[in-house]
């Protein structure tokens, strides 16, 4: 393929005279140069062949055992001021940048394809939608942006001879843990990412690009880049509502976005429009308006089943890449929580052999599906809006074994984003490190915040202060709340419908809620209870605000606060101070 664009043919020029590839492929995004890739990979052993009656276009990549998960301690925000990338992103000068991890790019792509990569985050016809290019030197992450984003000619097409598009370069590198950094590059809108060819590492699309970098377009722009799933409620009344949620990584936004409503709640009808990045813009009457950038899933796989969620697994079961699954000796995938039991003898996610009540689980914990969003049986039409969808609630959650009630609604804008802003979460396996361990997490961005976490939370409160906004209403969600049993006491997955239902009720102005210190809580008998087996006792446990635990939650978020001294907005000061005199 020719490329027509001279600001792409010269950086493309100069990337290749510095790693040195064996040959440079232009991508089209074509089905034939797909299966090209695929055969490749086939070949080469990057991919296998699952099981092609069962599951056809399907392939499982097993990656090195050391590169599963993002690397918070490897990824840097590299802005000219160290003040600019704030108190919770590393940060490395672009001196240094250029100085220490440039030099690791050099013949990198010896004896390998440079693959380059243009891809449109966004729906084609879509004002909102940003151009992207990543040059690779794998054809897994090519083969992968292929299901993620709409790439090659559209792209292309998109970009025309602009000079406005995101420059992102990525090479495996040696795969070595100690030469592995995920640079950042918001002045100058450039991705480095080198020794990792995992997920969010090195599809760069998907969190460098469309959060990290597009964070802070956004909040030059006047718009929102946020890690929140879309969806559509439609009612049984026929009356149809949008909510975005951000929940942190592993924390259930994929299940909640292709929701499946509960037998016992008739007439209702979910719609997937997108299960982790939202860019939502103001529309003309005020009302925000969300598109999902992306044009896939990247899933996690264990837990997935027809019982928690039926959408996903037949989103999977054609045309998508399962990535550090187990095999079965029929080649099927196998995970932890699948439908099927676990036959005899497995292959491993690392290759090797595997047996029932091995001492290590057969399918790693972070294991993913690249499935396109085309194949999800609850995928909405909307999905191609240029406009996006009018957002009616925004929701954050976490995984919070105590404390967080299953759900509470702010009392304004300015609260809620002060609800965002003191997220917390119990961490997973999305990322390496401890899992289990409670952080705080603001708005789900904790890792993907390109830009000064307290600039970030001005940056919501000056979306409240726009002339004619009409805002959506924000609440806060746990799913995860555990019993003296150490069970969890909500039964979540398509019940959470229940909840949603509520909210969308408090939209309308119901009277279905009460007010306590830290916002309205429902009214008991207010969620829909039909078909539900929760206890009294249990609904107590759910609903409870105990002033005493939440005094202590706020010494956790003053020491949070304070790491961000004169960076902290006045508004979040405020509602901190509000919340402590509610407590009393
Ligand atoms: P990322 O792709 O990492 O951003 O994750 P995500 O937020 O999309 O999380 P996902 O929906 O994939 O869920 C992660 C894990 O949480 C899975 O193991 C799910 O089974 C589990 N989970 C999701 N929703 C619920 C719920 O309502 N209740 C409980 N108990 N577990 C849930
Ligand atoms: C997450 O960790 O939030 C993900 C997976 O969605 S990754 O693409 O690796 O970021
Ligand atoms: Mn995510």
């Amino acid at each position: 393929m020719s490329i027509v664009n001279k600001k792409l043919e010269t950086w493309v020029k100069e990337l290749s005279d510095w790693t040195k590839p064996d040959a440079v492929h232009f991508c089209d995004g074509s089905q034939a140069e797909y299966d090209s890739l695929i055969s490749r990979m086939l070949e080469s052993g990057t991919l296998h062949r699952l099981n092609q009656d069962q599951f056809p276009g399907c392939y499982l990549h097993r990656s090195d055992p050391g590169d599963v998960a993002r690397v918070e301690h490897c990824t840097f925000i590299c802005s000219q001021k160290k003040e600019d990338a704030g108190p919770t992103n590393n940060w490395m000068s672009p001196d240094d940048a250029r100085a220490k991890v440039w030099p690791l790019f050099k013949d990198a792509m010896k004896g390998r394809t440079m693959y380059v990569v243009p891809y449109l985050m966004g729906p084609e016809a879509s004002p909102f939608s940003k151009v992207g290019v990543e040059i690779t030197d794998s054809p897994y992450v090519a083969a992968n942006m292929r299901i993620m984003t709409r790439m090659g000619k559209v792209a292309l097409d998109r970009l025309g001879d602009s000079d406005d598009f995101v420059r992102g370069t990525h090479s495996l590198g040696d795969l070595s843990p100690e030469r592995r950094f995920i640079l950042h590059f918001p002045e100058t809108r450039e991705i480095w990412s080198v020794g990792s060819g995992y997920g969010g590492n090195a599809l760069l699309g998907k969190k460098c690009h469309a959060l990290r970098i597009a964070s802070v377009q956004a909040r030059d722009e006047g718009w929102l880049a946020e890690h929140m799933l879309i969806l559509a409620i439609t009612t049984p009344a026929g009356e149809k509502y949008h909510i975005c949620a951000a929940f942190p990584s592993a924390c259930g936004k994929t299940n909640l976005a292709m929701l499946i409503p509960p037998a016992s709640m008739p007439g209702y009808k979910v719609e997937t429009v997108g299960d982790d990045i939202s860019w939502l813009n103001f529309g003309d009457d005020g009302r925000l308006y969300a598109i999902n950038p992306e044009n896939g899933f990247f899933g996690v796989v264990p837990g997935t089943s027809s019982k928690t969620n039926p959408n996903a697994l037949a989103s999977t079961k054609k045309n998508s890449i399962f990535t550090n699954v187990a095999e079965t000796p029929d080649h099927l995938p196998w995970w932890e929580g699948h439908d099927d039991p676990a036959p005899a003898t497995l292959t491993d996610w690392k290759g090797g052999e595997w047996h029932p009540g091995a001492d290590h689980p057969a399918a790693h914990p972070n294991s993913r599906f690249t499935a396109p969003i085309a194949n999800c049986p609850s995928a909405s039409k909307d999905v191609e809006s240029a406009k996006g969808v009018p957002i009616d609630a925004i929701v954050f959650g976490g995984r919070r074994a105590k404390l967080a009630p299953l759900v509470y609604e702010s009392f304004s804008w300015q609260h809620g984003t002060f609800v965002g802003a003191t997220m917390a979460s119990e961490t997973t396996a999305a990322a390496t490190g401890a899992v289990g361990v409670v952080r705080r997490d603001p708005m789900a961005m904790l890792p993907f915040c390109g830009y000064n976490m307290g600039d970030y939370w001005n940056h919501w409160l000056s979306i409240g202060d726009k002339p004619g906004a009409k805002l959506p209403k924000v609440f806060h969600v746990n799913w995860f709340k555990r019993g003296a049993d150490g069970k969890f006491i909500w039964p979540g997955f398509g019940d959470n419908l229940r909840v949603l239902d509520w909210m969308i009720r408090r939209v309308k102005g119901e009277d279905a809620a009460q007010e306590t210190p830290i916002g309205y809580v429902p009214k008991r008998g207010s969620i829909a209870e039909n078909g539900l087996n929760v206890s009294a006792e249990k609904w107590d446990e759910l609903l409870k605000v105990a002033a005493a635990d939440w005094r202590e939650e706020l010494s956790g978020i003053d020491e949070f606060f304070a790491k961000f001294g004169d960076k902290l907005p006045a508004g979040i000061r405020e509602e901190r101070d509000a919340l402590a005199k509610r407590l009393g």
